[in-house]
């Protein structure tokens, strides 16, 4: 049956008769049907991927690439003067996730399916997820993100556990969203809800009633730095995930012949971060309300999870306050407590203790000591945990430790989100590189061919034709697309360094001002959402919108230079802004990104990195050589040498160097005040001036300098385009379903 006939079976009208809200409709029940029809892998061994997050983006047009319908449905909907990008406007994003951690869950489980392996998905089922940002006042404004409509991707299942927490219990209920591969077979990602989820607790934007877990546990998803304020709720939420993800283990694991003994040889688990921690404890308890002894369910519980880490922030490891577990779960707190005894009896360095001085619970202590494997995200980052973060693990237990450089899904972050160059590879080398993308290299062969370079620029060119065009429609911005496109796109956090861009940016205002234009016009888009806790990140795009209004008003400047911070950043926008990017920004103060996940969707699509020698940019400099990537700034030995010495000062940098205080002085200045707010400006001037925390001062010189010559670079049209593809043709290695054949290959060992 053709989509149209569905439609016509729904309906009882053909698509030409119907709303867009039916068509819309229509196609997710026909996507949802075809799904259903394709298999999932059976194997013995399955995998359990357990995330807090998965930022699974719209699924309409992904599951139609992925079920090979795309073409066909798309030539349907045009034969009745529809597109298919006006029927994914009425899709919402789900926005299940803060940032990078949450979509490599959602890549991940893309390649777990295109590959065909036996694997699933267990998470929330968030109903307002991560806020939805506003701008007033040039200020960030949240909003609740209602994404559940009546259709929705959801099954309900009749999937329900009782779970307790101290003092009271809750209901549970499973609720599945399909997970298409790539002309291949489907996996699960299955999202627990509370039956007694009350939506009316929440009042004025995201305030909500947060003492009555029992109504509120699964309303909102806590974004990344969040405040003290509420953090026991962020308790219940980890325990309600995998409490239910342990039961449904040990469910489906018994039921195919496991006699629990045996559980490693049917279960793998995979802890995204510490936040699903507590499985760990869970599973011991349900085993041993199953009949193993301690000893026994320890033993299964450590040959079954495997954890990976995502940040060498220290202050960003989760340590739970005892009482905070006494509160939620006090039945977890005995066995705890033997697990740190143990660990305690065993080694007498209260370092790797689980329980710390100040009677917290480390949760990535419980991981390290507890689990089979513990992985970095790119080269560097497993470097740094073994080196100096967990360096004292890894003296323990140094075969615990590997590397899984991180990996993107070339199914959305290529054929879907950009069309005309996939079609346009695809004409060159044949469409192998959609399966195994290493053949990508063969467009290496193009690297002289002027023709080609020729067209990559006009590719690119119509993909910032296109993103004005959306840009003017959605935020009414009114852009220049034959100007320098200059992206950063990411979280806000001081340790990516948006200030450091904002500071660039004044630092060019000045120039212009004084009559030193650059040879063409730069426009540089941020996209960034700030936790609500986070003063200083909210100061940062303050200062962004600010100086937005500011520069793009100045008859002086904004012929050359204009600022664009994009309103609620997401899935949705990322993926019409990185075709269009051609200066793909990667700053993060050297040691401090693990990976980062843009960095490798931008070169994917062609554009050139501006990039510290920080987690994944690292390889991309090694894949692409030094000569296709402008990287700067100190290295990360050199910073972190300089923390160790602690002998940082900004002011020393601001007093000698003209061009940082005329840029850190304009923050305060009448021009900025003008449209902002002093509290705030003030705020962040003295952060920089006497903290800097994240160093941007030092690199400050280097990157401008850095930047600049990018610019001229640009002026090369032909040089640049083969920068573009030598990108390009390099990006296979960042597959990933390369990173996720690695998974399987070194740690869950699934049979295929
Ligand atoms: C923790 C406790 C309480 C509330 C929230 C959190 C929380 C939530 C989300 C802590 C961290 C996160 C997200 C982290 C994250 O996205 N990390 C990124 O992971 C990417 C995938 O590995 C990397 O590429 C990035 O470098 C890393 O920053």
């Amino acid at each position: 049956m053709t989509a149209n006939e569905y439609v016509k079976s729904r309906f009882g009208r053909f698509m030409d008769e119907c709303t867009n809200e039916e068509i819309y409709t229509a196609l997710m029940e026909f996507v949802k049907e075809r799904a259903k029809q394709k298999e999932s892998s059976q194997g013995k061994k399955k995998l359990y991927y357990i995330s807090a997050e998965f930022l699974i983006g719209k699924l309409l047009s992904n599951n139609l690439i992925n079920l090979g319908l795309y073409d066909e449905v798309s030539a349907e909907l045009e034969k009745c003067g529809k597109s298919l990008a006006q029927i994914e406007e009425l899709e919402p994003e789900p926005s299940l996730g803060n940032g990078g951690l949450g979509r490599l869950a959602a890549c991940f489980l893309d390649s777990i399916a295109t590959l065909g392996l036996n694997g699933d998905g267990v998470g929330l089922n968030y109903h307002f997820g991560l806020f939805r940002q506003v701008f007033e006042n040039n200020l960030q404004k949240e909003m609740p993100n209602p994404w559940m409509e009546p259709q929705s991707w959801l099954t309900k299942t009749d999937k329900t556990y009782r779970i307790h927490f101290g003092g009271f219990a809750v209901q549970s209920r499973m609720y599945d969203i399909d997970v298409v591969g790539y002309e291949n077979r489907t996996t699960k990602l299955h999202l627990f809800d509370i039956e007694s989820a009350d939506e009316s607790l929440v009042n004025d934007g995201i305030q909500f009633d947060k003492t009555q877990f029992a109504k509120n546990m699964t309303l909102f998803l806590y974004p990344d730095d969040s405040d003290e304020n509420g953090r026991l709720l962020r308790v219940y939420q980890q325990y309600f995930m995998v409490s239910n993800a342990a039961r449904l283990i040990l469910d489906e694991c018994t039921q195919k012949g496991s006699n629990l003994y045996d559980l490693a040889d049917y279960a793998v688990i995979q802890i995204n971060d510490t936040h699903p921690t507590m499985v760990i404890p869970e599973l011991v308890r349900l085993l041993m309300e199953r009949g193993l002894t301690m000893d026994e369910a320890i033993t299964v519980v450590s040959k079954t999870c495997a954890y990976t880490n995502h940040t060498i922030l220290a202050e960003a490891l989760e340590k739970w306050p005892m009482h905070f577990m006494q509160q939620a779960v006090p039945h977890l707190v005995p066995i705890i407590y033997e697990l740190n005894n143990r660990v305690n009896q065993k080694y007498h360095d209260p370092s790797v203790s689980i329980i710390n001085g100040d009677n917290c619970v480390c949760m990535a202590h419980i991981d390290i000591h507890y689990g089979i494997s513990v992985n970095g995200v790119a080269a560097l980052h497993t470097e740094i945990l073994k080196d100096t973060e967990l360096n004292n693990f890894y003296k323990l237990y140094p075969e615990k430790f590997n590397n899984k450089t991180n990996g993107i899904t070339f199914r959305r972050w290529l054929l879907y989100c950009n069309p005309q160059l996939a079609s346009y590879i695809e004409e060159l080398i044949g469409p192998g590189f959609k399966k195994d993308a290493m053949e990508l290299e063969k467009l290496a062969a193009f690297v002289n061919d002027s023709q080609v370079l020729e067209k990559l620029l006009a590719i690119k060119g119509a993909r910032k034709e296109a993103l004005c065009g959306y840009l003017k429609q959605t935020q009414g911005l009114e852009l220049d697309a034959d100007s320098i496109f200059d992206i950063q796109i990411k979280r806000l956090h001081e340790y990516k360094r948006q200030q450091m861009n904002a500071l660039y940016v004044i630092h060019k205002y000045f120039e212009i001002k004084s009559g030193k234009k650059p040879s063409r016009p730069v426009t540089v888009f941020f996209g960034a959402k700030a936790a609500p806790a986070y003063t200083i990140a909210k100061d940062i795009i303050h200062l962004i919108l600010c100086l937005s209004q500011v520069i793009n008003n100045d008859p002086q400047v904004s012929p050359y230079l204009k600022v664009v911070m994009v309103e609620n950043y997401n899935v949705t926008l990322a993926e019409k802004l990185i075709p269009a990017c051609d200066i793909s920004e990667q700053i993060s103060l050297a040691s401090k990104e693990a990976s980062g996940t843009s960095n490798m969707k931008f070169m994917l699509n062609g554009a050139v990195t501006l990039g510290t020698k920080d987690g994944a940019n690292v390889e991309i400099a090694d894949l692409v050589g030094e000569e296709n990537i402008f990287t700067f700034g100190d290295s990360s030995q050199t910073v972190i040498d300089r923390y160790a010495r602690a002998d940082y000062v900004s002011k020393d940098y601001y007093e000698k160097d003209e061009d940082i205080k005329r840029a850190v002085d304009f923050i305060v200045s009448d021009e900025i005040r003008a449209v902002g707010c002093s509290e705030n400006l003030e705020r962040l001037y003295n952060e920089l001036l006497n903290k800097d925390w994240f160093m941007t001062f030092p690199d400050f010189q280097d990157y401008v300098e850095t930047k600049d010559k990018m610019l001229a670079a640009y002026e090369d049209r032909q040089a640049w385009a083969k920068m573009m593809l030598v990108n390009i043709s390099k990006a296979g290695f960042f597959s990933a379903d390369r990173t996720i054949a690695q998974y399987n290959d070194e740690i869950w060992k699934l049979d295929k």
